[in-house]
């Protein structure tokens, strides 16, 4: 039964994923709330398994779930590990939704991604544009798990009366980024990539693609701030898209990353990996509606995320010291 605005306060509220760089932002956000805040480590609930899930939550009885776990990883590891993509984010979703439902969740937020809409969709992205027409092949898969997440949040909502509702964010970066140099999202991938040819000396970094694609970018502590405002505020069969509403090419960022860093060499573009989508901004206006707006520019979201990398990078040199290990963030990872 949908109730606004809804209470966190003092409720038990779980952060699926909170691990990841979303469910961390969300777990940072939630601490002015005064909620009850449920997590599960990895290694003692594995969501995609059913049984499992089904028993965390019996025990649990969570009364708000901010679905943010997924198997995520740029272009790709979108494209190559396309099975566990596909299988990861299906099971997570089926599991997660069906166990709020079977135990009486009042709140479920499910967490999708603007590669849900069709490849080749007007811009910006209309949330009704969704099935409108063919994915970008490079994260179909990803993006059919995603499909699936929101028409379950859709059935179980018309069905049930369950108040599941799903939101759609843009491409996200900040703190708790994976840094691995296949398989990362962009932002951090050039973090990375400048800052390494700015210690070694190197002259020139190479970009994928041609550098012309467009994207939206999102700090994940904006996104953070809009989760718990949706989730306080929204009650709706209709999704949100969640972003900043303004997109940059590839080139462009690149040369902000580069700014950022301080690497003042060549940069070339490497014509044989994938662009992916040519475009990709979302219509904010059903989420400004709502009243919220993102506040971090990407100018000061890429210094955040620079320093934040350091941070990472530094606690890794120390703990190595004390504790030899490999790198934290070695590949795609569930968030
Ligand atoms: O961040 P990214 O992998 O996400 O790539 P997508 C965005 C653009 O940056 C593409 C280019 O045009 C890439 O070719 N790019 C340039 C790079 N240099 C690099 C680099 O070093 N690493 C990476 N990764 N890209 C993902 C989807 O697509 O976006 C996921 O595959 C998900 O499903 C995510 O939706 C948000 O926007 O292309």
């Amino acid at each position: 039964m949908a109730r606004t605005p809804f209470e966190l306060k003092r409720k038990s509220v779980f952060v699926a994923g909170h691990g990841g760089m979303v469910g961390s932002a969300l777990v940072r956000r939630l601490a002015s709330e005064e909620a009850n805040l449920l997590t599960a480590a990895r290694s003692e609930l594995d969501l995609r398994d059913q049984a499992a899930v089904n028993a965390w939550f019996t025990a649990n009885r969570p009364q708000v779930v901010f679905l943010a776990a997924a198997k995520v990883g740029g272009i790709l590891a979108n494209d190559l590990l396309r099975a566990e993509f596909l299988y990861d984010n299906l099971a997570i979703s089926i599991n997660v939704i069906q166990a709020a439902h079977a135990n009486g969740c009042e709140k479920l937020m499910f967490c999708g991604s603007s590669c849900i809409y069709p490849r080749l969709a007007a811009q910006p992205l209309r949330e009704d544009s969704l099935l409108t027409g063919p994915l970008e092949p490079t994260n179909e898969p990803y993006a059919i798990a995603k499909i699936a997440g929101v028409k379950m949040v859709e059935a179980y909502r018309s069905q049930y009366g369950d108040d599941f509702i799903s939101v759609m964010p843009t491409n996200l970066y900040g703190s708790g980024d994976n840094y691995h140099p296949e398989y990362s999202h962009v932002v951090p991938a050039l973090i990375r990539r400048f800052h390494e040819a700015k210690l070694s000396g190197a002259t020139n970094v190479v970009v994928w693609g041609t550098g012309m694609p467009r994207r939206e970018f999102l700090y994940v502590d904006d996104l953070a701030d809009a989760c718990i405002h949706l989730m306080k505020t929204y009650s709706s069969p209709e999704l949100v898209n969640i972003g900043s509403g303004q997109d940059i090419t590839i080139a462009d960022l690149a040369l902000a990353v580069a700014a950022a860093v301080g690497f003042r060499g060549e940069i070339s573009f490497d014509t044989s990996r994938p662009d992916g989508t040519p475009r990709k901004l979302l219509d904010v206006s059903r989420l400004a509606k709502t009243g919220w707006q993102a506040r971090i520019s990407l100018e000061e979201g890429i210094r955040l995320a620079y320093q934040s990398y350091l941070d990472d990078i530094n606690g890794q040199q120390q703990g190595m010291l004390v504790c030899p290990r490999g790198e934290r963030q070695g590949g795609s990872s569930r968030a």
